[in-house]
């Protein structure tokens, strides 16, 4: 059998090859759809189909490898991640669970499984280029909302025009979807994304839960004008007033046990020194593992950003882009991923999930769950993101353990 060591070498090779196509120069950002999607495809395709993977493309984009079962009516199994990334992201965030799962495609060495397994690469999960995050698994799921399609990017290109330009037909998506009941279930493998399983001297994770996250897009609207003459009494400065709004982000989420809430992105306008802001337009990232203190924390800072709107005579406008409750991992097949880490020698610790991921949408398609592997210095969303060797072997016996122990069932 090829050695779990050297499978989880070429699944880290492959993740620096794949890390070389991005739309920037100098980093690696790649949105759905976009150029250097193709070159991943590309790679994907050739290693898929040197396993015996018949490959498919759907309609949202995402690239499909089939690992046959021993009838075409065989029971399913599938395996993922996502291949879209953050702007100047590290090159393990969705690519490593995708190869990994190639990675032991290849650990079976033409052995047939009782059931059928299929890889997906799945589109678009990071929500960048249209502010909804997603996209390809919900097609996957069969939960593609129609009105999604008319979603606009920075350049005011809409998600049909996106799947369009990529030769794709937004008239196929229904067909993406894998019929209810087909599907035994999905397996995601994922770094951590954070600081516990390092600290915790774990190399792996079971997820039990996924948190679950609210995403909106805040407006302060002031009147631009005249930095040198506009006294500060006279002043509607939109900037100032999302400053002080911003304060009180971080104060309630300190002050909310679990809670996470960040402003990632913010734009002033018109943006030059000698004028006061006019707008400012701003994102708000909420999360936590119980919906209703997310919910709740919610409402709490859109009170705020109303009430210090008001105390500065600015505008305030907000709508939210994205709600995804949180959702648990499949307990049985959670419990069995559980056995093959025990099984594997490794320590078993049950964790819940503060980044979201295809996993909590899949859940709503077949039983679901997610294995972490620890992140080095809980870096992620950053190029200096890694995973070490050994942990990657780790979840390539951990992974042939787990499907040898779903097939004598
Ligand atoms: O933002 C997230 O939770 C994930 O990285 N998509
Ligand atoms: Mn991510
Ligand atoms: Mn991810």
């Amino acid at each position: 059998m090829a050695h779990p060591e050297a499978l989880a070498q070429k699944v880290l090779e492959r993740c620096r090859t794949l890390a070389q196509f991005s739309e920037e120069e100098g980093r690696l950002t790649r949105t759905f759809l976009s150029p250097p999607v193709r070159a991943v495809h590309q790679a994907l395709r050739g290693w898929m189909e040197a396993l015996g993977m018949a490959v498919r493309v759907d309609a949202l984009g995402n690239l499909i490898g089939r690992y046959p079962g021993p009838h075409p009516e065989a029971p399913l199994f599938l395996l993922g991640s996502h291949i879209d990334t953050v702007r100047d992201a590290g090159p393990y965030d969705g690519v490593l669970g995708v190869l990994l799962a190639l990675a032991l495609v290849e650990g079976l060495e033409g052995r047939r499984l009782p059931l059928a397994l299929e890889v997906i690469a799945f589109s678009e999960e990071e929500g960048v280029r249209f502010g909804v995050p997603f996209l390809g698994s919900r097609a996957v799921a069969g939960q593609f909302p129609a009105g999604l399609l008319a979603l606009k990017d920075a350049e005011g290109r809409t998600v049909a025009e996106a799947i369009r330009a990529f030769g794709l037909d937004p008239g196929a998506i229904p067909q993406a979807a894998y019929p209810p009941g087909r599907v035994r279930g999905y397996l995601e493998f994922h770094i951590e994304q954070g600081p516990v399983l390092e600290t915790l001297g774990c190399p792996l994770g079971v997820v039990e839960a996924i948190a679950g996250q609210s995403r909106l897009e805040l407006a302060f609207q002031g009147q631009a004008n005249h930095a040198g003459t506009t006294p500060m009494a006279l002043r509607k400065d939109a900037l100032a007033g999302a400053a002080e709004w911003m304060g009180l982000v971080e104060r309630e989420a300190q002050a909310t046990p679990g809670l996470v809430a960040t402003v990632g992105s913010i734009a002033a306008l018109p943006g030059v020194a000698n004028v006061i802001p006019g707008e400012v337009r701003l994102s708000l990232d909420v999360r936590h593992a119980q919906d209703p203190v997310r919910t709740q924390a919610v409402a709490r800072l859109l009170r705020h950003a109303q009430q210090v709107a008001e105390r500065r005579g600015l505008g305030l406008e907000h709508r939210t882009l994205h709600e995804q409750p949180a959702v648990p991992t499949d307990p049985a097949l959670s419990e069995a991923l559980a056995r093959a880490v025990a099984a594997s020698g490794y320590p078993v610790h049950r964790m819940v999930s503060g980044a979201g991921h295809d996993a909590m949408v899949m859940a709503s398609l077949c039983p679901t769950a997610l294995l972490f592997l620890r992140s080095p210095g809980g870096l992620s969303h950053h190029p200096g993101e890694s995973v070490h060797l050994e942990d990657v072997e780790a979840a390539v016996r951990v992974g042939l353990s787990f499907l040898g122990g779903l097939c004598s069932t």
